[in-house]
């Protein structure tokens, strides 16, 4: 087994690969660019590298730097993660060169399903079932929609050089044909440099189904079972999950993966994906030639760990185990956390993580900790959440709860978008297709609603706590500890005996008021006598905003001002009455003139005289009670402009 590696990439998948380094006594090297100094990757490993300045074509797609610090640190493989040079085959040979191991395929395997088309070819003659269509290199346009009609509509025209989407145009009937072949082709141009197409009968309603597969350096390769990422956003996964539910071709799509990779001689982890239809029938789309984001799926359910597998064969080990002695055991579901903003057409969200807090109860594969900067340089993922359960419902169960615990300031994440797709009907009935995020859109993307009561009472008493918090410290460092200034529970010499804090919650007010009685502190929100209720939250300060974590939920309440003594504004100059009680004098008239601290009436109530004075200069336009009344709480007394 190596000594010692490097690992040619940053992130969560840096810091996994080191995990698995470091528990098999495998010393690791990590490179970072001037972007990621500081970065938990660098801190996880032995040893750290610079690269180069924050672009990844100057750093993490450096070649030249990646191996100059694996020669330095003496290092005898390099892993290279997902992205970057994790499917290059330059990269790959360039490595085999300087003597270093490429933990991953050799360059030709790369090569070999590099080319998308050529791909599909190879596998044809494997017997790897592809899309019914035309794959053929004869492009002119009458044989194509000869092609198309024998294939039948709806047809879908794919640049033959391209993959991930780009491109592709659906064509309905024979009449829309040849319009669509010749925007096809252009755009095939401009985008490839390659203007050739190939036609597939379109799938409506396709899954994305994928296999794992493994070959060692003899000969050996075999499958990992299924996953089922369909849960996409313009082809960004979101969720994936192992096994891929309701779908009865497992064994023949394992062969399948079996037989795709054992046609190019494949050695390492790699992935070979399926299109599948809601009957099961699948088709080969590609190879990925490396180990994926969402492979902890795999590991969950069969409790393999595929970076260990990876070092093992490409050590030149053989694989442990027979086909038949993978077992796959439960379900397993992870989520991708991402900074993103789902209300902004998911523009990625860059900032300084101010609080990061991980669910105990999933596993969390990140590179961030409190503190780390998102930047704009590279993939916004922030985590990945990975859950597993005895079946389906118990993994989704817990996936929702783990969305739940994941509290995130700092940044705008993706996380209550997850925790509405895990509790939509679609995704809980598993059902799946790569439209379901876009057929749902009116209940994923639906307005919140009005901030609930128990979120502005958690932020109210938080403000509270951290202010009381504060005078606290404040009189333990003054000379007259006791003295009744440090005092924030409201005390205020023959004044007040509340505190009111005024939220703006995106563009509402809402106001809450913390009154203390003999009874102990009350609240009323918005007018609103408030009962403490069942429902826990988490609240986490950020200047003058309280993050406020509820059932899953993240509410931003930034304060607005505190009011001072019974100087409460209702809005239009006019003063409420912070509590039942009785007016006891009455200080000025219609018309008087007042300056801001000014008394104007007091009030008793709770045992105590309360004085209300002018919140601002002014005019006294009405005053509703004369002394001696009663008035009950909220009562507008006195109205100044
Ligand atoms: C298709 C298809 C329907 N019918 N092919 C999109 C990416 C590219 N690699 C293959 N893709 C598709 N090919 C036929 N004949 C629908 C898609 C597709 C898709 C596939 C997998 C995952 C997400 C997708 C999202 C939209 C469309």
């Amino acid at each position: 087994m190596f000594r010692k590696i490097l690992i040619a990439n940053r992130g969560e998948i840096a810091c996994r690969v080191m995990r698995t380094a470091k528990r098999m006594g495998i010393r690791t090297v990590a490179v970072y660019s001037d972007a990621d100094r500081g970065a938990l990757h660098m801190k996880l490993a032995d040893e750290a590298h610079r690269i180069g300045p924050a672009p990844a074509t100057e750093s993490y797609l450096n070649m030249q730097a990646i191996l100059a610090a694996a020669r330095k640190s003496g290092a005898e493989a390099i892993h290279p993660g997902y992205g970057f040079l994790s499917e290059n085959e330059d990269f790959a040979a360039a490595c085999k060169a300087a003597g270093v191991v490429f933990i991953g395929p050799t360059p030709e395997a790369i090569a070999a399903m590099g080319d998308k088309s050529a791909a599909k070819r190879l596998m044809e003659k494997a017997g790897v079932p592809l899309v019914p269509g035309y794959h053929g290199d004869a492009q002119d346009a009458a044989l194509l929609e000869k092609e198309a009609t024998r294939i039948g509509y709806p047809v879908l025209i794919k640049p033959s050089a391209g993959g991930g989407g780009k491109g592709m145009r659906v064509v309905q009937e024979k009449k829309g044909f040849a319009g669509a072949l010749e925007a096809a082709q252009r755009e095939a141009r401009s985008s490839f440099g390659d203007d050739r197409v190939l036609i597939e009968r379109y799938l409506e309603r396709p899954r994305h189904i994928e296999m794992q597969v493994f070959g060692d350096t003899h000969g050996n390769v075999l499958h990992l079972f299924e996953r089922d990422c369909s849960v996409q956003r313009r082809h960004q996964k979101v969720i994936e999950e192992a096994p891929a539910p309701k779908f009865a071709k497992r064994a023949e799509m394992g062969a399948a993966a079996v037989a795709a990779a054992k046609a190019i001689g494949y050695t390492g982890a790699g992935t070979v994906e399926f299109i599948a239809e809601q009957d099961g029938r699948f088709y080969f789309m590609e190879m990925n030639t490396r180990l994926q984001v969402e492979h902890p799926v795999t590991e969950m359910i069969t409790g393999l760990d595929l970076v260990e597998l990876q070092l093992r064969v490409a050590a030149g080990e053989r694989l442990p185990f027979s086909q038949d002695q993978v077992q796959a055991r439960g379900h397993a579901i992870e989520a991708r956390i991402y900074a993103e903003d789902p209300a902004r057409d998911f523009l990625p969200s860059t900032g300084r993580l101010v609080h990061v807090a991980f669910p105990q109860s999933a596993r969390v594969d990140t590179g961030v900790e409190p503190g780390a900067e998102i930047t704009p340089w590279y993939d916004p993922m922030i985590a990945k959440l990975v859950v597993h359960g005895d079946d389906r419902a118990t993994a989704l169960g817990k996936m929702v709860a783990a969305l739940g615990d994941t509290h995130i300031v700092g940044v705008t994440t993706n996380v209550e978008f997850l925790r509405r797709i895990c509790e939509s009907a679609a995704f809980a009935n598993a059902d799946l297709d790569t439209g379901l995020i876009e057929r749902h859109r009116a209940e994923l993307f639906r307005p919140r609603g009005e901030v609930p009561r128990e979120v502005l009472a958690a932020a109210a008493l938080a403000e509270l706590a951290h202010e009381q918090d504060t005078a606290h410290k404040r009189a333990e460092r003054s000379a007259d500890r006791h003295s009744p200034w440090h005092r924030v529970d409201g005390w205020r010499l023959n004044e007040e005996s509340h505190h009111d804090f005024v939220f703006t919650a995106s563009s509402d007010e809402h106001r809450v008021r913390v009154a203390f009685g003999d009874e102990g502190r009350r609240l009323s929100i918005d007018g609103h006598v408030h009962e403490a209720g069942g429902s826990k939250a988490q609240t986490v300060r950020d200047g003058k905003s309280w993050h406020v974590f509820h059932q899953g939920i993240r509410w931003t309440l930034t304060l607005k001002e505190e009011l001072g003594g019974l100087d409460l504004d209702t809005g239009s100059g006019s003063l409420a009455a912070p509590m039942p009680g009785r007016v006891i004098k009455v200080f000025v008239q219609p018309g008087t003139k007042v300056k801001k601290g000014e008394p104007l009436l007091i009030l008793e109530a709770m045992k105590m005289e309360h004085t209300i004075t002018a919140p601002a200069d002014g005019t006294v336009k009405e005053i509703h009670y004369a002394a001696g009344e009663q008035v009950l709480e909220g009562a507008e007394l006195i109205k100044v402009e």
